[in-house]
C-alpha cells in the first residue's frame, strides 16, 4: 500500500468539478484516506511550490494557486503515486491522453485542474504539510 497527495486545484473547485474529479479518482480504485477544502495564502502556496521557486512560472502559479478554495486529499492504494500520475495526465491539458482528469477537465498548463505527488519523498512532505495525524485515516 502506498499514499500520495492530491489538490483539486482553484479552476475545478470554481466550476464545482470536486465530485466528478473525485469519482474519477474512486473508480481508479484509490482510497481517500483523508480530505478538506481549504484556501491557501500566497505565502502557503509559496511553501507548498518551494521546489519551483527559480522557475519563471512560480509567480503566476503560486498567485493562481491561492485564487480560491481548493481540496485535499490523501488518497491510499497499491502504487497509488505512478497510478494518480496516470489518471491526471500530462501537465500540459494538450499532451494529455483521452480518458485523464487533465484532458477531461484542464483549462491551461497553469490551471490544470489536479496535482499529484511525483514521488514518495515529495508525497511525505505535502502531506505532512496540509494534514496533521489525527486528520488521517486508516
Ligand atoms: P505536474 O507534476 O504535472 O503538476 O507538473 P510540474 O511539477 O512540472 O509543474 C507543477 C505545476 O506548475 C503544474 F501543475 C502547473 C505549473 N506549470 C506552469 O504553470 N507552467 C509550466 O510551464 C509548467 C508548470
Amino acid at each position: 500500500m502506498e499514499r500520495t497527495f492530491c489538490i483539486i486545484k482553484p479552476d475545478a473547485v470554481a466550476r464545482n468539478l470536486q465530485g466528478e474529479i473525485l469519482a474519477m479518482i474512486q473508480a481508479a480504485g484509490l482510497r481517500v484516506v483523508a480530505m478538506k477544502q481549504i484556501r491557501m495564502t500566497r505565502r502557503q502556496a509559496e511553501g507548498f511550490y518551494a521546489v519551483h521557486k527559480e522557475r519563471p512560472f512560480f509567480a503566476s502559479l503560486t498567485e493562481y494557486m491561492s485564487s480560491g478554495p481548493v481540496v485535499c486529499a490523501i488518497l491510499e492504494g497499491d502504487k497509488a503515486i505512478s497510478r494518480y500520475r496516470e489518471l491526471m495526465g500530462a501537465t500540459n491539458p494538450a499532451n494529455a491522453a483521452e480518458g485523464t482528469i487533465r484532458k477531461k477537465y484542464a483549462e491551461s498548463i497553469e490551471a490544470n485542474s489536479v496535482h499529484g505527488s511525483d514521488a514518495p519523498e515529495t508525497a511525505a512532505y505535502e502531506m505532512s504539510y496540509f494534514f496533521n495525524a489525527l486528520e488521517i485515516t486508516g
